[in-house]
């Protein structure tokens, strides 16, 4: 096979291929994912979205990384029922007032209920996006019916993670299973919303199980316009618990191997941050990360203060 060029967008990438993009000593590795950067995208420009939890655990997941499965007892988690929409709609204002580009709303569920709740999430939608936010929701699995009437009230992008390789998947969580998730994507997409979709790295997965996540994700056809690396983060209670942080380093390489196979999504370096020192971030900037979430809390678990971003973004202009 004729060597591919950086840059090429492919859905025909092998694990084998990948996890040799992703061995590379680091430094080329990060100047090639930064060059492909330049080519692709717009310079200097980080998407920023702010992040809600409008319903918080009690789920009936077992994801091991997941402090809101009910299966977990993660210390300092209290179970919420859904937000009011308008309450919702008044913190999407002050994420905007803040800079946000994009505001995400992330529910425990497998699935949504239907009814009143799903409702309820419609009407978060249409007033988030009549803001003139773009809109973000990780609500589990859809069917298409809820996949179009999201689109309807015009949600931007649904989120939904592989979370890691295929082999590995049955290792963190048993209740539901890739194929089910790789359904969902499809549901999404076929509605005609946008995808984010990506994993998390620090889970005990091999190097090969990374290259075969993002491996899945390249041959989702088109690619999924947003791509969140997250670098596991520990919860206490959770089965996953006692990991060290994976070294941002590997972030960084994960991030360069993303942006080196998917040239033309956004690669969000996402969970994580709140334990990454500003030159950990500029590094991983360097690798074709172009995203990131704003605000002091991710779902449940802190993010870099703003303070400190706003000392990381000082540091960009
Ligand atoms: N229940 C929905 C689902 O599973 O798709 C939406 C919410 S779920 C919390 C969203 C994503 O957050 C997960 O797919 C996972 O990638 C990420 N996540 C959750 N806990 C995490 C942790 N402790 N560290 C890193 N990422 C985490
Ligand atoms: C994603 O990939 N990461 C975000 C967002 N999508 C929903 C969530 C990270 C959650 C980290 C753990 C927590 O806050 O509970
Ligand atoms: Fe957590 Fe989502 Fe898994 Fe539920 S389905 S345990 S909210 S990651």
């Amino acid at each position: 096979m004729p060597a591919t060029e950086d840059g090429e967008l492919r859905h025909d990438w092998t694990v084998e291929e990948i996890l040799d993009l992703h061995e590379t000593p680091i430094l080329e590795l990060v100047g090639r994912a930064n060059a492909t950067h330049r080519r692709f995208r717009p310079q200097g420009v980080i998407h920023k979205s702010a992040l809600i939890s409008v319903k918080t655990g009690g789920c009936s997941e077992d994801c091991a990384y997941c402090p809101q499965s009910a299966r977990h007892h993660a210390i300092d988690l209290t179970p919420t029922r859904l937000m009011n929409p308008a309450a919702v709609v008044e913190t999407a204002k002050a994420a905007l007032a803040a800079g946000a580009d994009r505001f995400c709303m992330g529910a425990a569920w497998r699935r949504p209920p239907k009814g009143a709740e799903f409702d309820a999430v419609l009407e978060m939608v249409r007033g988030v996006s009549a803001l003139g936010l773009e809109t973000c929701v990780t609500l589990g699995e859809l069917d298409a019916g809820q996949a179009t009437r999201l689109a309807e009230a015009g949600l931007t992008a649904y989120n939904h993670n592989l979370d890691t390789g295929p082999d590995y998947y049955e290792r963190i969580v048993t209740t539901h299973s890739h194929a089910d998730r790789l359904r969902t994507l499809g549901v999404a997409r076929a509605a005609g919303l946008q995808l984010c979709c990506g994993g998390i790295i620090g889970m005990g997965e091999t190097k090969r199980d990374r290259a075969a996540l993002l491996r899945e994700l390249t041959a989702l056809d088109p690619h999924p316009e947003g791509v969140p690396i997250n670098a596991l983060t520990p919860i206490p209670g959770t089965p996953l618990g006692d990991r060290p942080p994976p070294d941002p380093l590997d972030m960084a390489r994960m991030i360069a191997t993303t942006r080196l196979v998917l040239p033309t999504s956004f690669v969000r370096l996402s969970a994580g941050r709140a334990t990454m020192g500003r030159e950990a971030h500029i590094l991983c900037f360097l690798a074709g990360a172009d995203a990131v979430f704003l605000g002091d809390t991710l779902l449940t678990a802190p993010n870099a203060s703003a303070d400190h971003d706003a000392a990381l973004f000082a540091a960009l202009a």
